[in-house]
């Protein structure tokens, strides 16, 4: 039922998890508020969001948001710094008994790509190495997607966007911010994507029951920067792990294993060819160098951790 204050529905008539209403718009068949939805059923309620610009921030308008607990925005290289303020300042209410253990909160970061590839990076870096206590979860839509899907560090190659404009797309490769993550030995890291919501809410579960930095990476198709149309966002989801683009792993202990491997993979032209960024790998002339080249990169990415026992 709609609460006639809020505009929002009731929160009495939903299970304790659930996002609420949200009154902003956001795309429809968006991949990062999926994964974010999915990622919100496990974590619930007794969260404190710090959030770095993009995207997301359009959740939380002052005074709405649909969540649950609370919300703090931060400048893109921020979040994780906003993030210990808010670690520390809990912990000094736990030891003054000023709130009890079960009124304690999740600390999590939520951020994109731009932000947890470049801008916050050190940031990110620094607190890992301190051994703070936060989750912290990107929606990877490969590109700066609130002002307009420009190039990021996590762009693929030869995908088009709005600063990679010319004939081959974005000339440089996708930086691996899971190997990133791992060669600082956090506490847990995880790739994620909506489309496989089994593997993800298992992994929400391993990163909720373990303290320190911890790291969930959604791969977040994106229908107005990769330009599709919305209703295939599961369908893109799951060609890219089918093709072995997005593989699904997760970080332990020092060791890493690949949680679904496809057992035969299917050609990455399949994924490139549902998407209008790389519609100038097939029209007006078939690039078969760009298509090439990617599906050697994946293919030797598997070769590779085959041989490595991944
Ligand atoms: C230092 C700084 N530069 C630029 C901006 C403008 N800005 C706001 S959101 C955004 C894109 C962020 O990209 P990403 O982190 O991938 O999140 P997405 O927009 O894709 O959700 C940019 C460039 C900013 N807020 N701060
Ligand atoms: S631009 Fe992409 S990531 Fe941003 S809200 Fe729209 S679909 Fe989601
Ligand atoms: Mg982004």
């Amino acid at each position: 039922m709609i609460d006639p204050e809020t505009r929002f529905l009731s929160v009495k008539d939903l299970p304790s998890t659930r996002l609420l209403g949200t009154g902003t718009p956001m795309c429809a068949g968006c991949g990062g508020l999926q994964a974010l939805h999915e990622i919100y059923d496990v974590l619930g309620g007794r969260t404190v969001f710090v959030n770095a610009a993009g995207c997301m921030t359009l959740l939380s308008v002052y005074p709405f948001t649909p969540f649950r607990g609370s919300w703090l925005y931060t400048a893109m290289a921020s979040a994780p710094a906003g993030a210990q303020g808010i670690r520390d300042a809990l912990d000094i209410l736990l030891e003054q008994r000023r709130i009890t253990p079960a009124e304690d909160l999740q600390v999590v970061v939520l951020t994109g790509d731009g932000a947890a590839y470049g801008m916050g990076l050190s940031a990110t870096s620094a607190a890992i190495d301190r051994g703070l206590d936060f989750l912290y979860v990107v929606y990877d839509n490969e590109g700066y997607g609130n002002t307009g899907q420009q190039s990021s560090p996590a762009t693929p190659h030869a995908a088009r966007t709005a600063t990679a404009r010319g004939a081959g797309g974005v000339p440089g490769e996708k930086k691996d911010l899971f190997a990133i993550w791992c060669a600082h030995g956090p506490a847990y890291a995880a790739t994620i994507i909506g489309a496989e919501p089994l593997d993800l809410v298992r992994k929400v579960e391993q990163a909720m029951a373990v303290k320190g930095p911890r790291l969930l990476l959604a791969l977040a198709p994106c229908p107005t920067g990769w330009d599709f149309d919305p209703q295939r966002t599961v369908e893109i989801g799951k060609l890219a792990v089918g093709t072995g683009i997005w593989p699904l792993k997760e970080y332990r202990d020092g060791t890493i294993v690949h949680t679904k491997v496809p057992r035969r993979r299917v050609p990455v032209e399949r994924y490139l060819e549902t998407q209008g960024r790389f519609r100038h790998l097939f029209e007006p002339n078939r690039r078969d160098d760009l298509i090439e080249a990617i599906q050697a990169r994946v293919d030797a990415y598997w070769a590779q951790s085959a041989s490595n026992g991944a």
